[in-house]
């Protein structure tokens, strides 16, 4: 075959400016960025113009990737899987971008020719803290592996302009402060001003019969705002397909405006114009309890309506047939938040598009699955109905008309048994009624599951038992996972060299591979090499727990880390007692042989909440006092390291050795910062709690720390009224521990300000901390003892890192992907010609 001579005056592809990967490439597409994308000379360049310089570049790798791939799933007709949630906690994106595009050696050599550290670039970025914990991340990991695994999907949420707050430590309190994360600009987003949809609140409703006779329903709003879409593109490591997440911000509609200013009325359209942003202004801080707050619901119906329209809108400009909506999207509701999209779906084909109410329940019903994230019951939402009805008149009628045939239904099958459809019933009539919206997501979704094996079973026994009884065939489990690119390769390099070299590097999109390693856990030199990664990422966390709290931690000492919201069910109050106890211990001189510890927090506490407020300023007067003693000589310290997020994570889960995952049995719907620990090669403490019970039986017993009540046992003793007092007064180190902490000896000789952490313990522990306190210091004693073993201890570490593959996301993916979504990959040919080009 003929070669054709290259054509001249043609760069390669690999140094074009915009989408090459070239070092000159890099070199040229960042300085064109600098001066032409923000009009910056080197000079006078601040390192975040560098960095936005850098991102702009990367963005333009990106772009290429997300318009071919947007065109690919469009020729395809592909079917999309849209992930609803009003929190994707993404974390910062430039460092993981360039992990999954691939490039980061070009680039850095590219910069380092410059002058400049990739790395310090890097770190400029803010995060982007659009969530709160778990299940924020959650939704920020699975659309990784959504991109990863070539499924076309779209992640529909809101687009807040501050964030998580950020917590600074006074006086050892928590002080929040405002996320401003987008004040210097955000290169990740794509406005798309011309895709914005109205939706309305408030008003009434018109009852009238159309044209062609039939009855139909007019919603006359009170007010109405716009939602315009903001798009960040995803891409999936080494692949070429990069999704879609699209944030929804609001902006007054103009009509609003425009009315107002005719009447000559200034300030009034000017002041619609600010309660209309305010809707996607702030998220809300609080990780369990949401009740009652007006804008949260109209943040929930926003976000959803606006998502909910823009799907109808892709789908007729390929087809007009809206009861087939369903066979074009899987529709996921991460949590209860965005459920009320059952009713906003029904009355868009109802009253917008005209379908009859049974076909379009049909294609509803079809649209939709559930995923429930908690057991708590003081986490399950529900709105006033009066609140429901002023805010939402409409959908308030759309909610009783389910309710009605839905309990027809269930009264045909169980004949008489009223006092389950008064459990059933979307409406809570128990005191005040309340609009039940774990139920409106069962009624109106074709499959629901819980996010671990345990809680999907304590799921269909307990909180949607009865839902369980009528329709068995919509549960399943799909437990949780993480995405080891993000918190393996890119958090731990060390880490990723020496798992490379050992297995390849096909661990990071097939993580079972990892499996791979474990016969080396008894080849005495890999032992030593992980020994010695392990111990450079606690001197590099060392260093950062020096800058940020001024402690200085022995690297050499057992780090034991608990990072995670602040939370009763979660325990830090019990790790807490067992500092104290150990602290106690050590000035007794009756600690000889323990292993020398670093205990380390880190976590925020919602804003309104006292009790968890008050167990971080705890742990602030335990660290002070043990911190200062001389006498322990660094035998025993305790670090707060504050404002966790997703950026500040990265130091500690690749130098934790052991693992807190310590809640109360039955409570803890699955975690995921356990799998982040174990792929990392720490050693959990726990439970048998959410996925803590499936982390065990994947590590096996002997590389698992194991104590504690089981949800039954729990359940069991709360029946039988538990009385936290008879431990106290039965166990002399328990005692002693809470008597130190009430009389001042933590708190400068205050003893009144534990009191109420105190007291709640002893009186009420609703989550049994004095009941599991003995069980757990026997089992820290057991950790102690193993420590002491170095090379018991690494291969522990090593095969837990090793058996942490089916806590991957990837699998969790596959999983969705194959039992609900009944999605399949779809390849994006870069070269392929585009529809749009000429
Ligand atoms: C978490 N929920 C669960 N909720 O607590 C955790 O066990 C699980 O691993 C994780 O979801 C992922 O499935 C959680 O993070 C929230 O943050 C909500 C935010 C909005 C208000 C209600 C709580």
């Amino acid at each position: 075959m003929a070669t054709r001579p290259p054509r001249p005056n043609r760069p390669s592809a690999a140094d074009d400016v915009r989408t090459g990967t070239s070092v000159e490439a890099w070199k040229r597409s960042v300085n064109e960025n600098l001066l032409y994308g923000l009009g910056r000379v080197p000079v006078v360049a601040t390192r975040n113009d560098k960095y936005l310089a850098v991102a702009m570049s990367v963005r333009d790798r990106l772009l290429k990737r997300w318009i071919h791939s947007g065109e690919t799933y469009y020729r395809n007709e592909a079917r999309t899987v849209c992930y609803l949630s009003a929190e994707f906690l993404l974390g910062p994106h430039l460092g993981i971008t360039l992990l999954n595009l691939g490039g980061y050696d070009e680039l850095e050599q590219a910069l380092r020719e410059e002058g400049e550290d990739l790395d310090v670039i890097i770190d400029q970025e803010e995060e982007p803290g659009l969530g709160n914990g778990g299940l924020g991340r959650l939704a920020a990991c699975y659309l990784d592996s959504l991109a990863t695994l070539r499924i076309p999907s779209i992640g529909y949420g809101i687009r807040y302009e501050f964030g998580i707050f950020d917590q600074v430590i006074r006086d050892g309190w928590q002080a929040e402060i405002t996320d401003k994360w987008l004040q210097y600009g955000n290169p990740w987003e794509v406005p798309r001003p011309e895709i914005a949809f109205p939706v309305k609140f408030g008003g009434h409703t018109e009852h009238y019969q159309d044209q062609a006779g039939r009855n139909s329903v007019r919603w006359v709003a009170g007010r109405e705002v716009k939602g315009v879409a903001y798009d960040t593109p995803i891409v999936g490591y080494r692949v070429n397909n990069a999704n879609l997440l699209r944030l929804w911000k609001s902006e007054a509609a103009e009509s609003f405006d425009l009315g107002a200013f005719n009447e000559g009325d200034y300030w009034g359209a000017v002041e619609a114009k600010v309660r209309s942003e305010n809707i996607t202004k702030v998220l809300y801080p609080n990780d369990v309890q949401l009740r009652g707050k007006v804008l949260r619901l109209e943040q929930q119906h926003f976000f959803v309506s606006c998502s909910l329209q823009d799907m109808i809108r892709i789908f007729l400009q390929r087809d007009s047939d809206l009861s087939r909506l369903h066979e074009k999207y899987a529709t996921q509701l991460n949590d209860t938040h965005p459920a009320i999209g059952v009713a906003e779906l029904m009355r868009l084909l109802v009253d917008e598009h005209g379908l009859e109410w049974d076909v379009a329940w049909n294609t509803t019903r079809k649209m939709f699955g559930y995923t429930n994230h908690t057991l708590l019951p003081e986490a399950l939402e529900k709105w006033p109905v009066s609140l429901f009805g002023e805010l939402l008149p409409r959908h308030l009628e759309i909610v009783y008309e389910i309710n009605r045939r839905f309990l027809d239904e269930v009264r045909e099958r169980f004949p008489g048994d009223e006092e389950r459809i008064r459990r059933m019933s979307l409406i809570d009539e128990d005191g005040g009624r309340f609009v039940r919206m774990a139920h409106l997501a069962c009624v109106g979704s074709h499959a629901i599951n819980g996010v671990a094996a345990l809680h999907t079973e304590l799921l269909k026994r307990d909180v949607l038992g009865d839902f369980n009884d009528l329709w068995p065939e919509k549960f399943s489990n799909k437990t949780n996972g993480v995405t080891p690119r993000r918190f393996v390769a890119l958090i731990n390099r060390g880490l990723k060299k020496l798992l490379d070299e050992a297995v390849g590097d096909g661990w990071l999109s097939d993580l079972e591979l990892l499996r791979g390693i474990e016969p080396l856990a008894s080849d005495a030199a890999f032992r030593e090499t992980w020994r010695r990664v392990k111990r450079q990422n606690k001197e590099a966390l060392c260093r950062e727990i020096a800058q940020k709290t001024g402690v200085v931690a022995d690297p050499a000492s057992l780090f034991d880390v608990q990072v995670k919201r602040i939370h009763e069910y979660k325990r830090q109050h019990l790790n807490l007692l067992h500092v104290v106890t150990l602290y106690r211990r050590l000035k007794r001189g009756g600690a000889a042989g323990v292993a020398p510890r670093t205990v380390i927090f880190g976590g925020k506490s919602a804003p309104g909440y006292r009790m968890a407020k008050l167990i971080i300023r705890a742990i602030h007067g335990v660290a002070e006092v043990v911190n200062g003693d001389p006498e322990l000589r660094d035998r025993l310290k305790v670090v707060f390291l504050p404002d966790y997020n997703v950026k500040n994570c990265q130091r500690i889960f690749p130098a934790a050795e052991l693992s807190e995952q310590i809640s109360t049995a039955g409570k803890e719907a699955s975690g995921t910062g356990n799998m982040k620990f174990g792929l990392n090669g720490a050693v959990t403490i726990g439970t048998l709690d959410g996925a803590n019970v499936e982390i065990l039986d994947a590590v096996g017993e002997d590389n698992f720390f194991l104590f504690g009540l089981t949800a039954s046992q729990v359940a069991e003793k709360l029946r039988n009224g538990y009385v936290p007092w008879r431990y106290y007064e039965e166990d002399v180190e328990l005692k002693d521990a809470l008597d130190q902490l009430a009389s001042g000896a933590f708190s400068r000789g205050d003893a009144s300000l534990f009191q109420p952490l105190v007291d709640s313990l002893l009186n009420h522990d609703p989550f049994l901390v004095l009941a599991d306190y003995r069980a757990y210091l026997d089992c820290q004693g057991e950790v102690s003892r193993a420590y002491q073993d170095e090379e018991r201890w690494t291969r522990m570490s090593i095969l837990n890192t090793a058996r942490m593959g089916r806590f991957s996301s990837d699998r969790a993916i596959r999983d969705y992907c194959r039992d609900i979504w009944h999605v399949e990959p779809v390849d994006v040919d870069l070269d392929a010609h585009l529809l749009g080009s000429r």
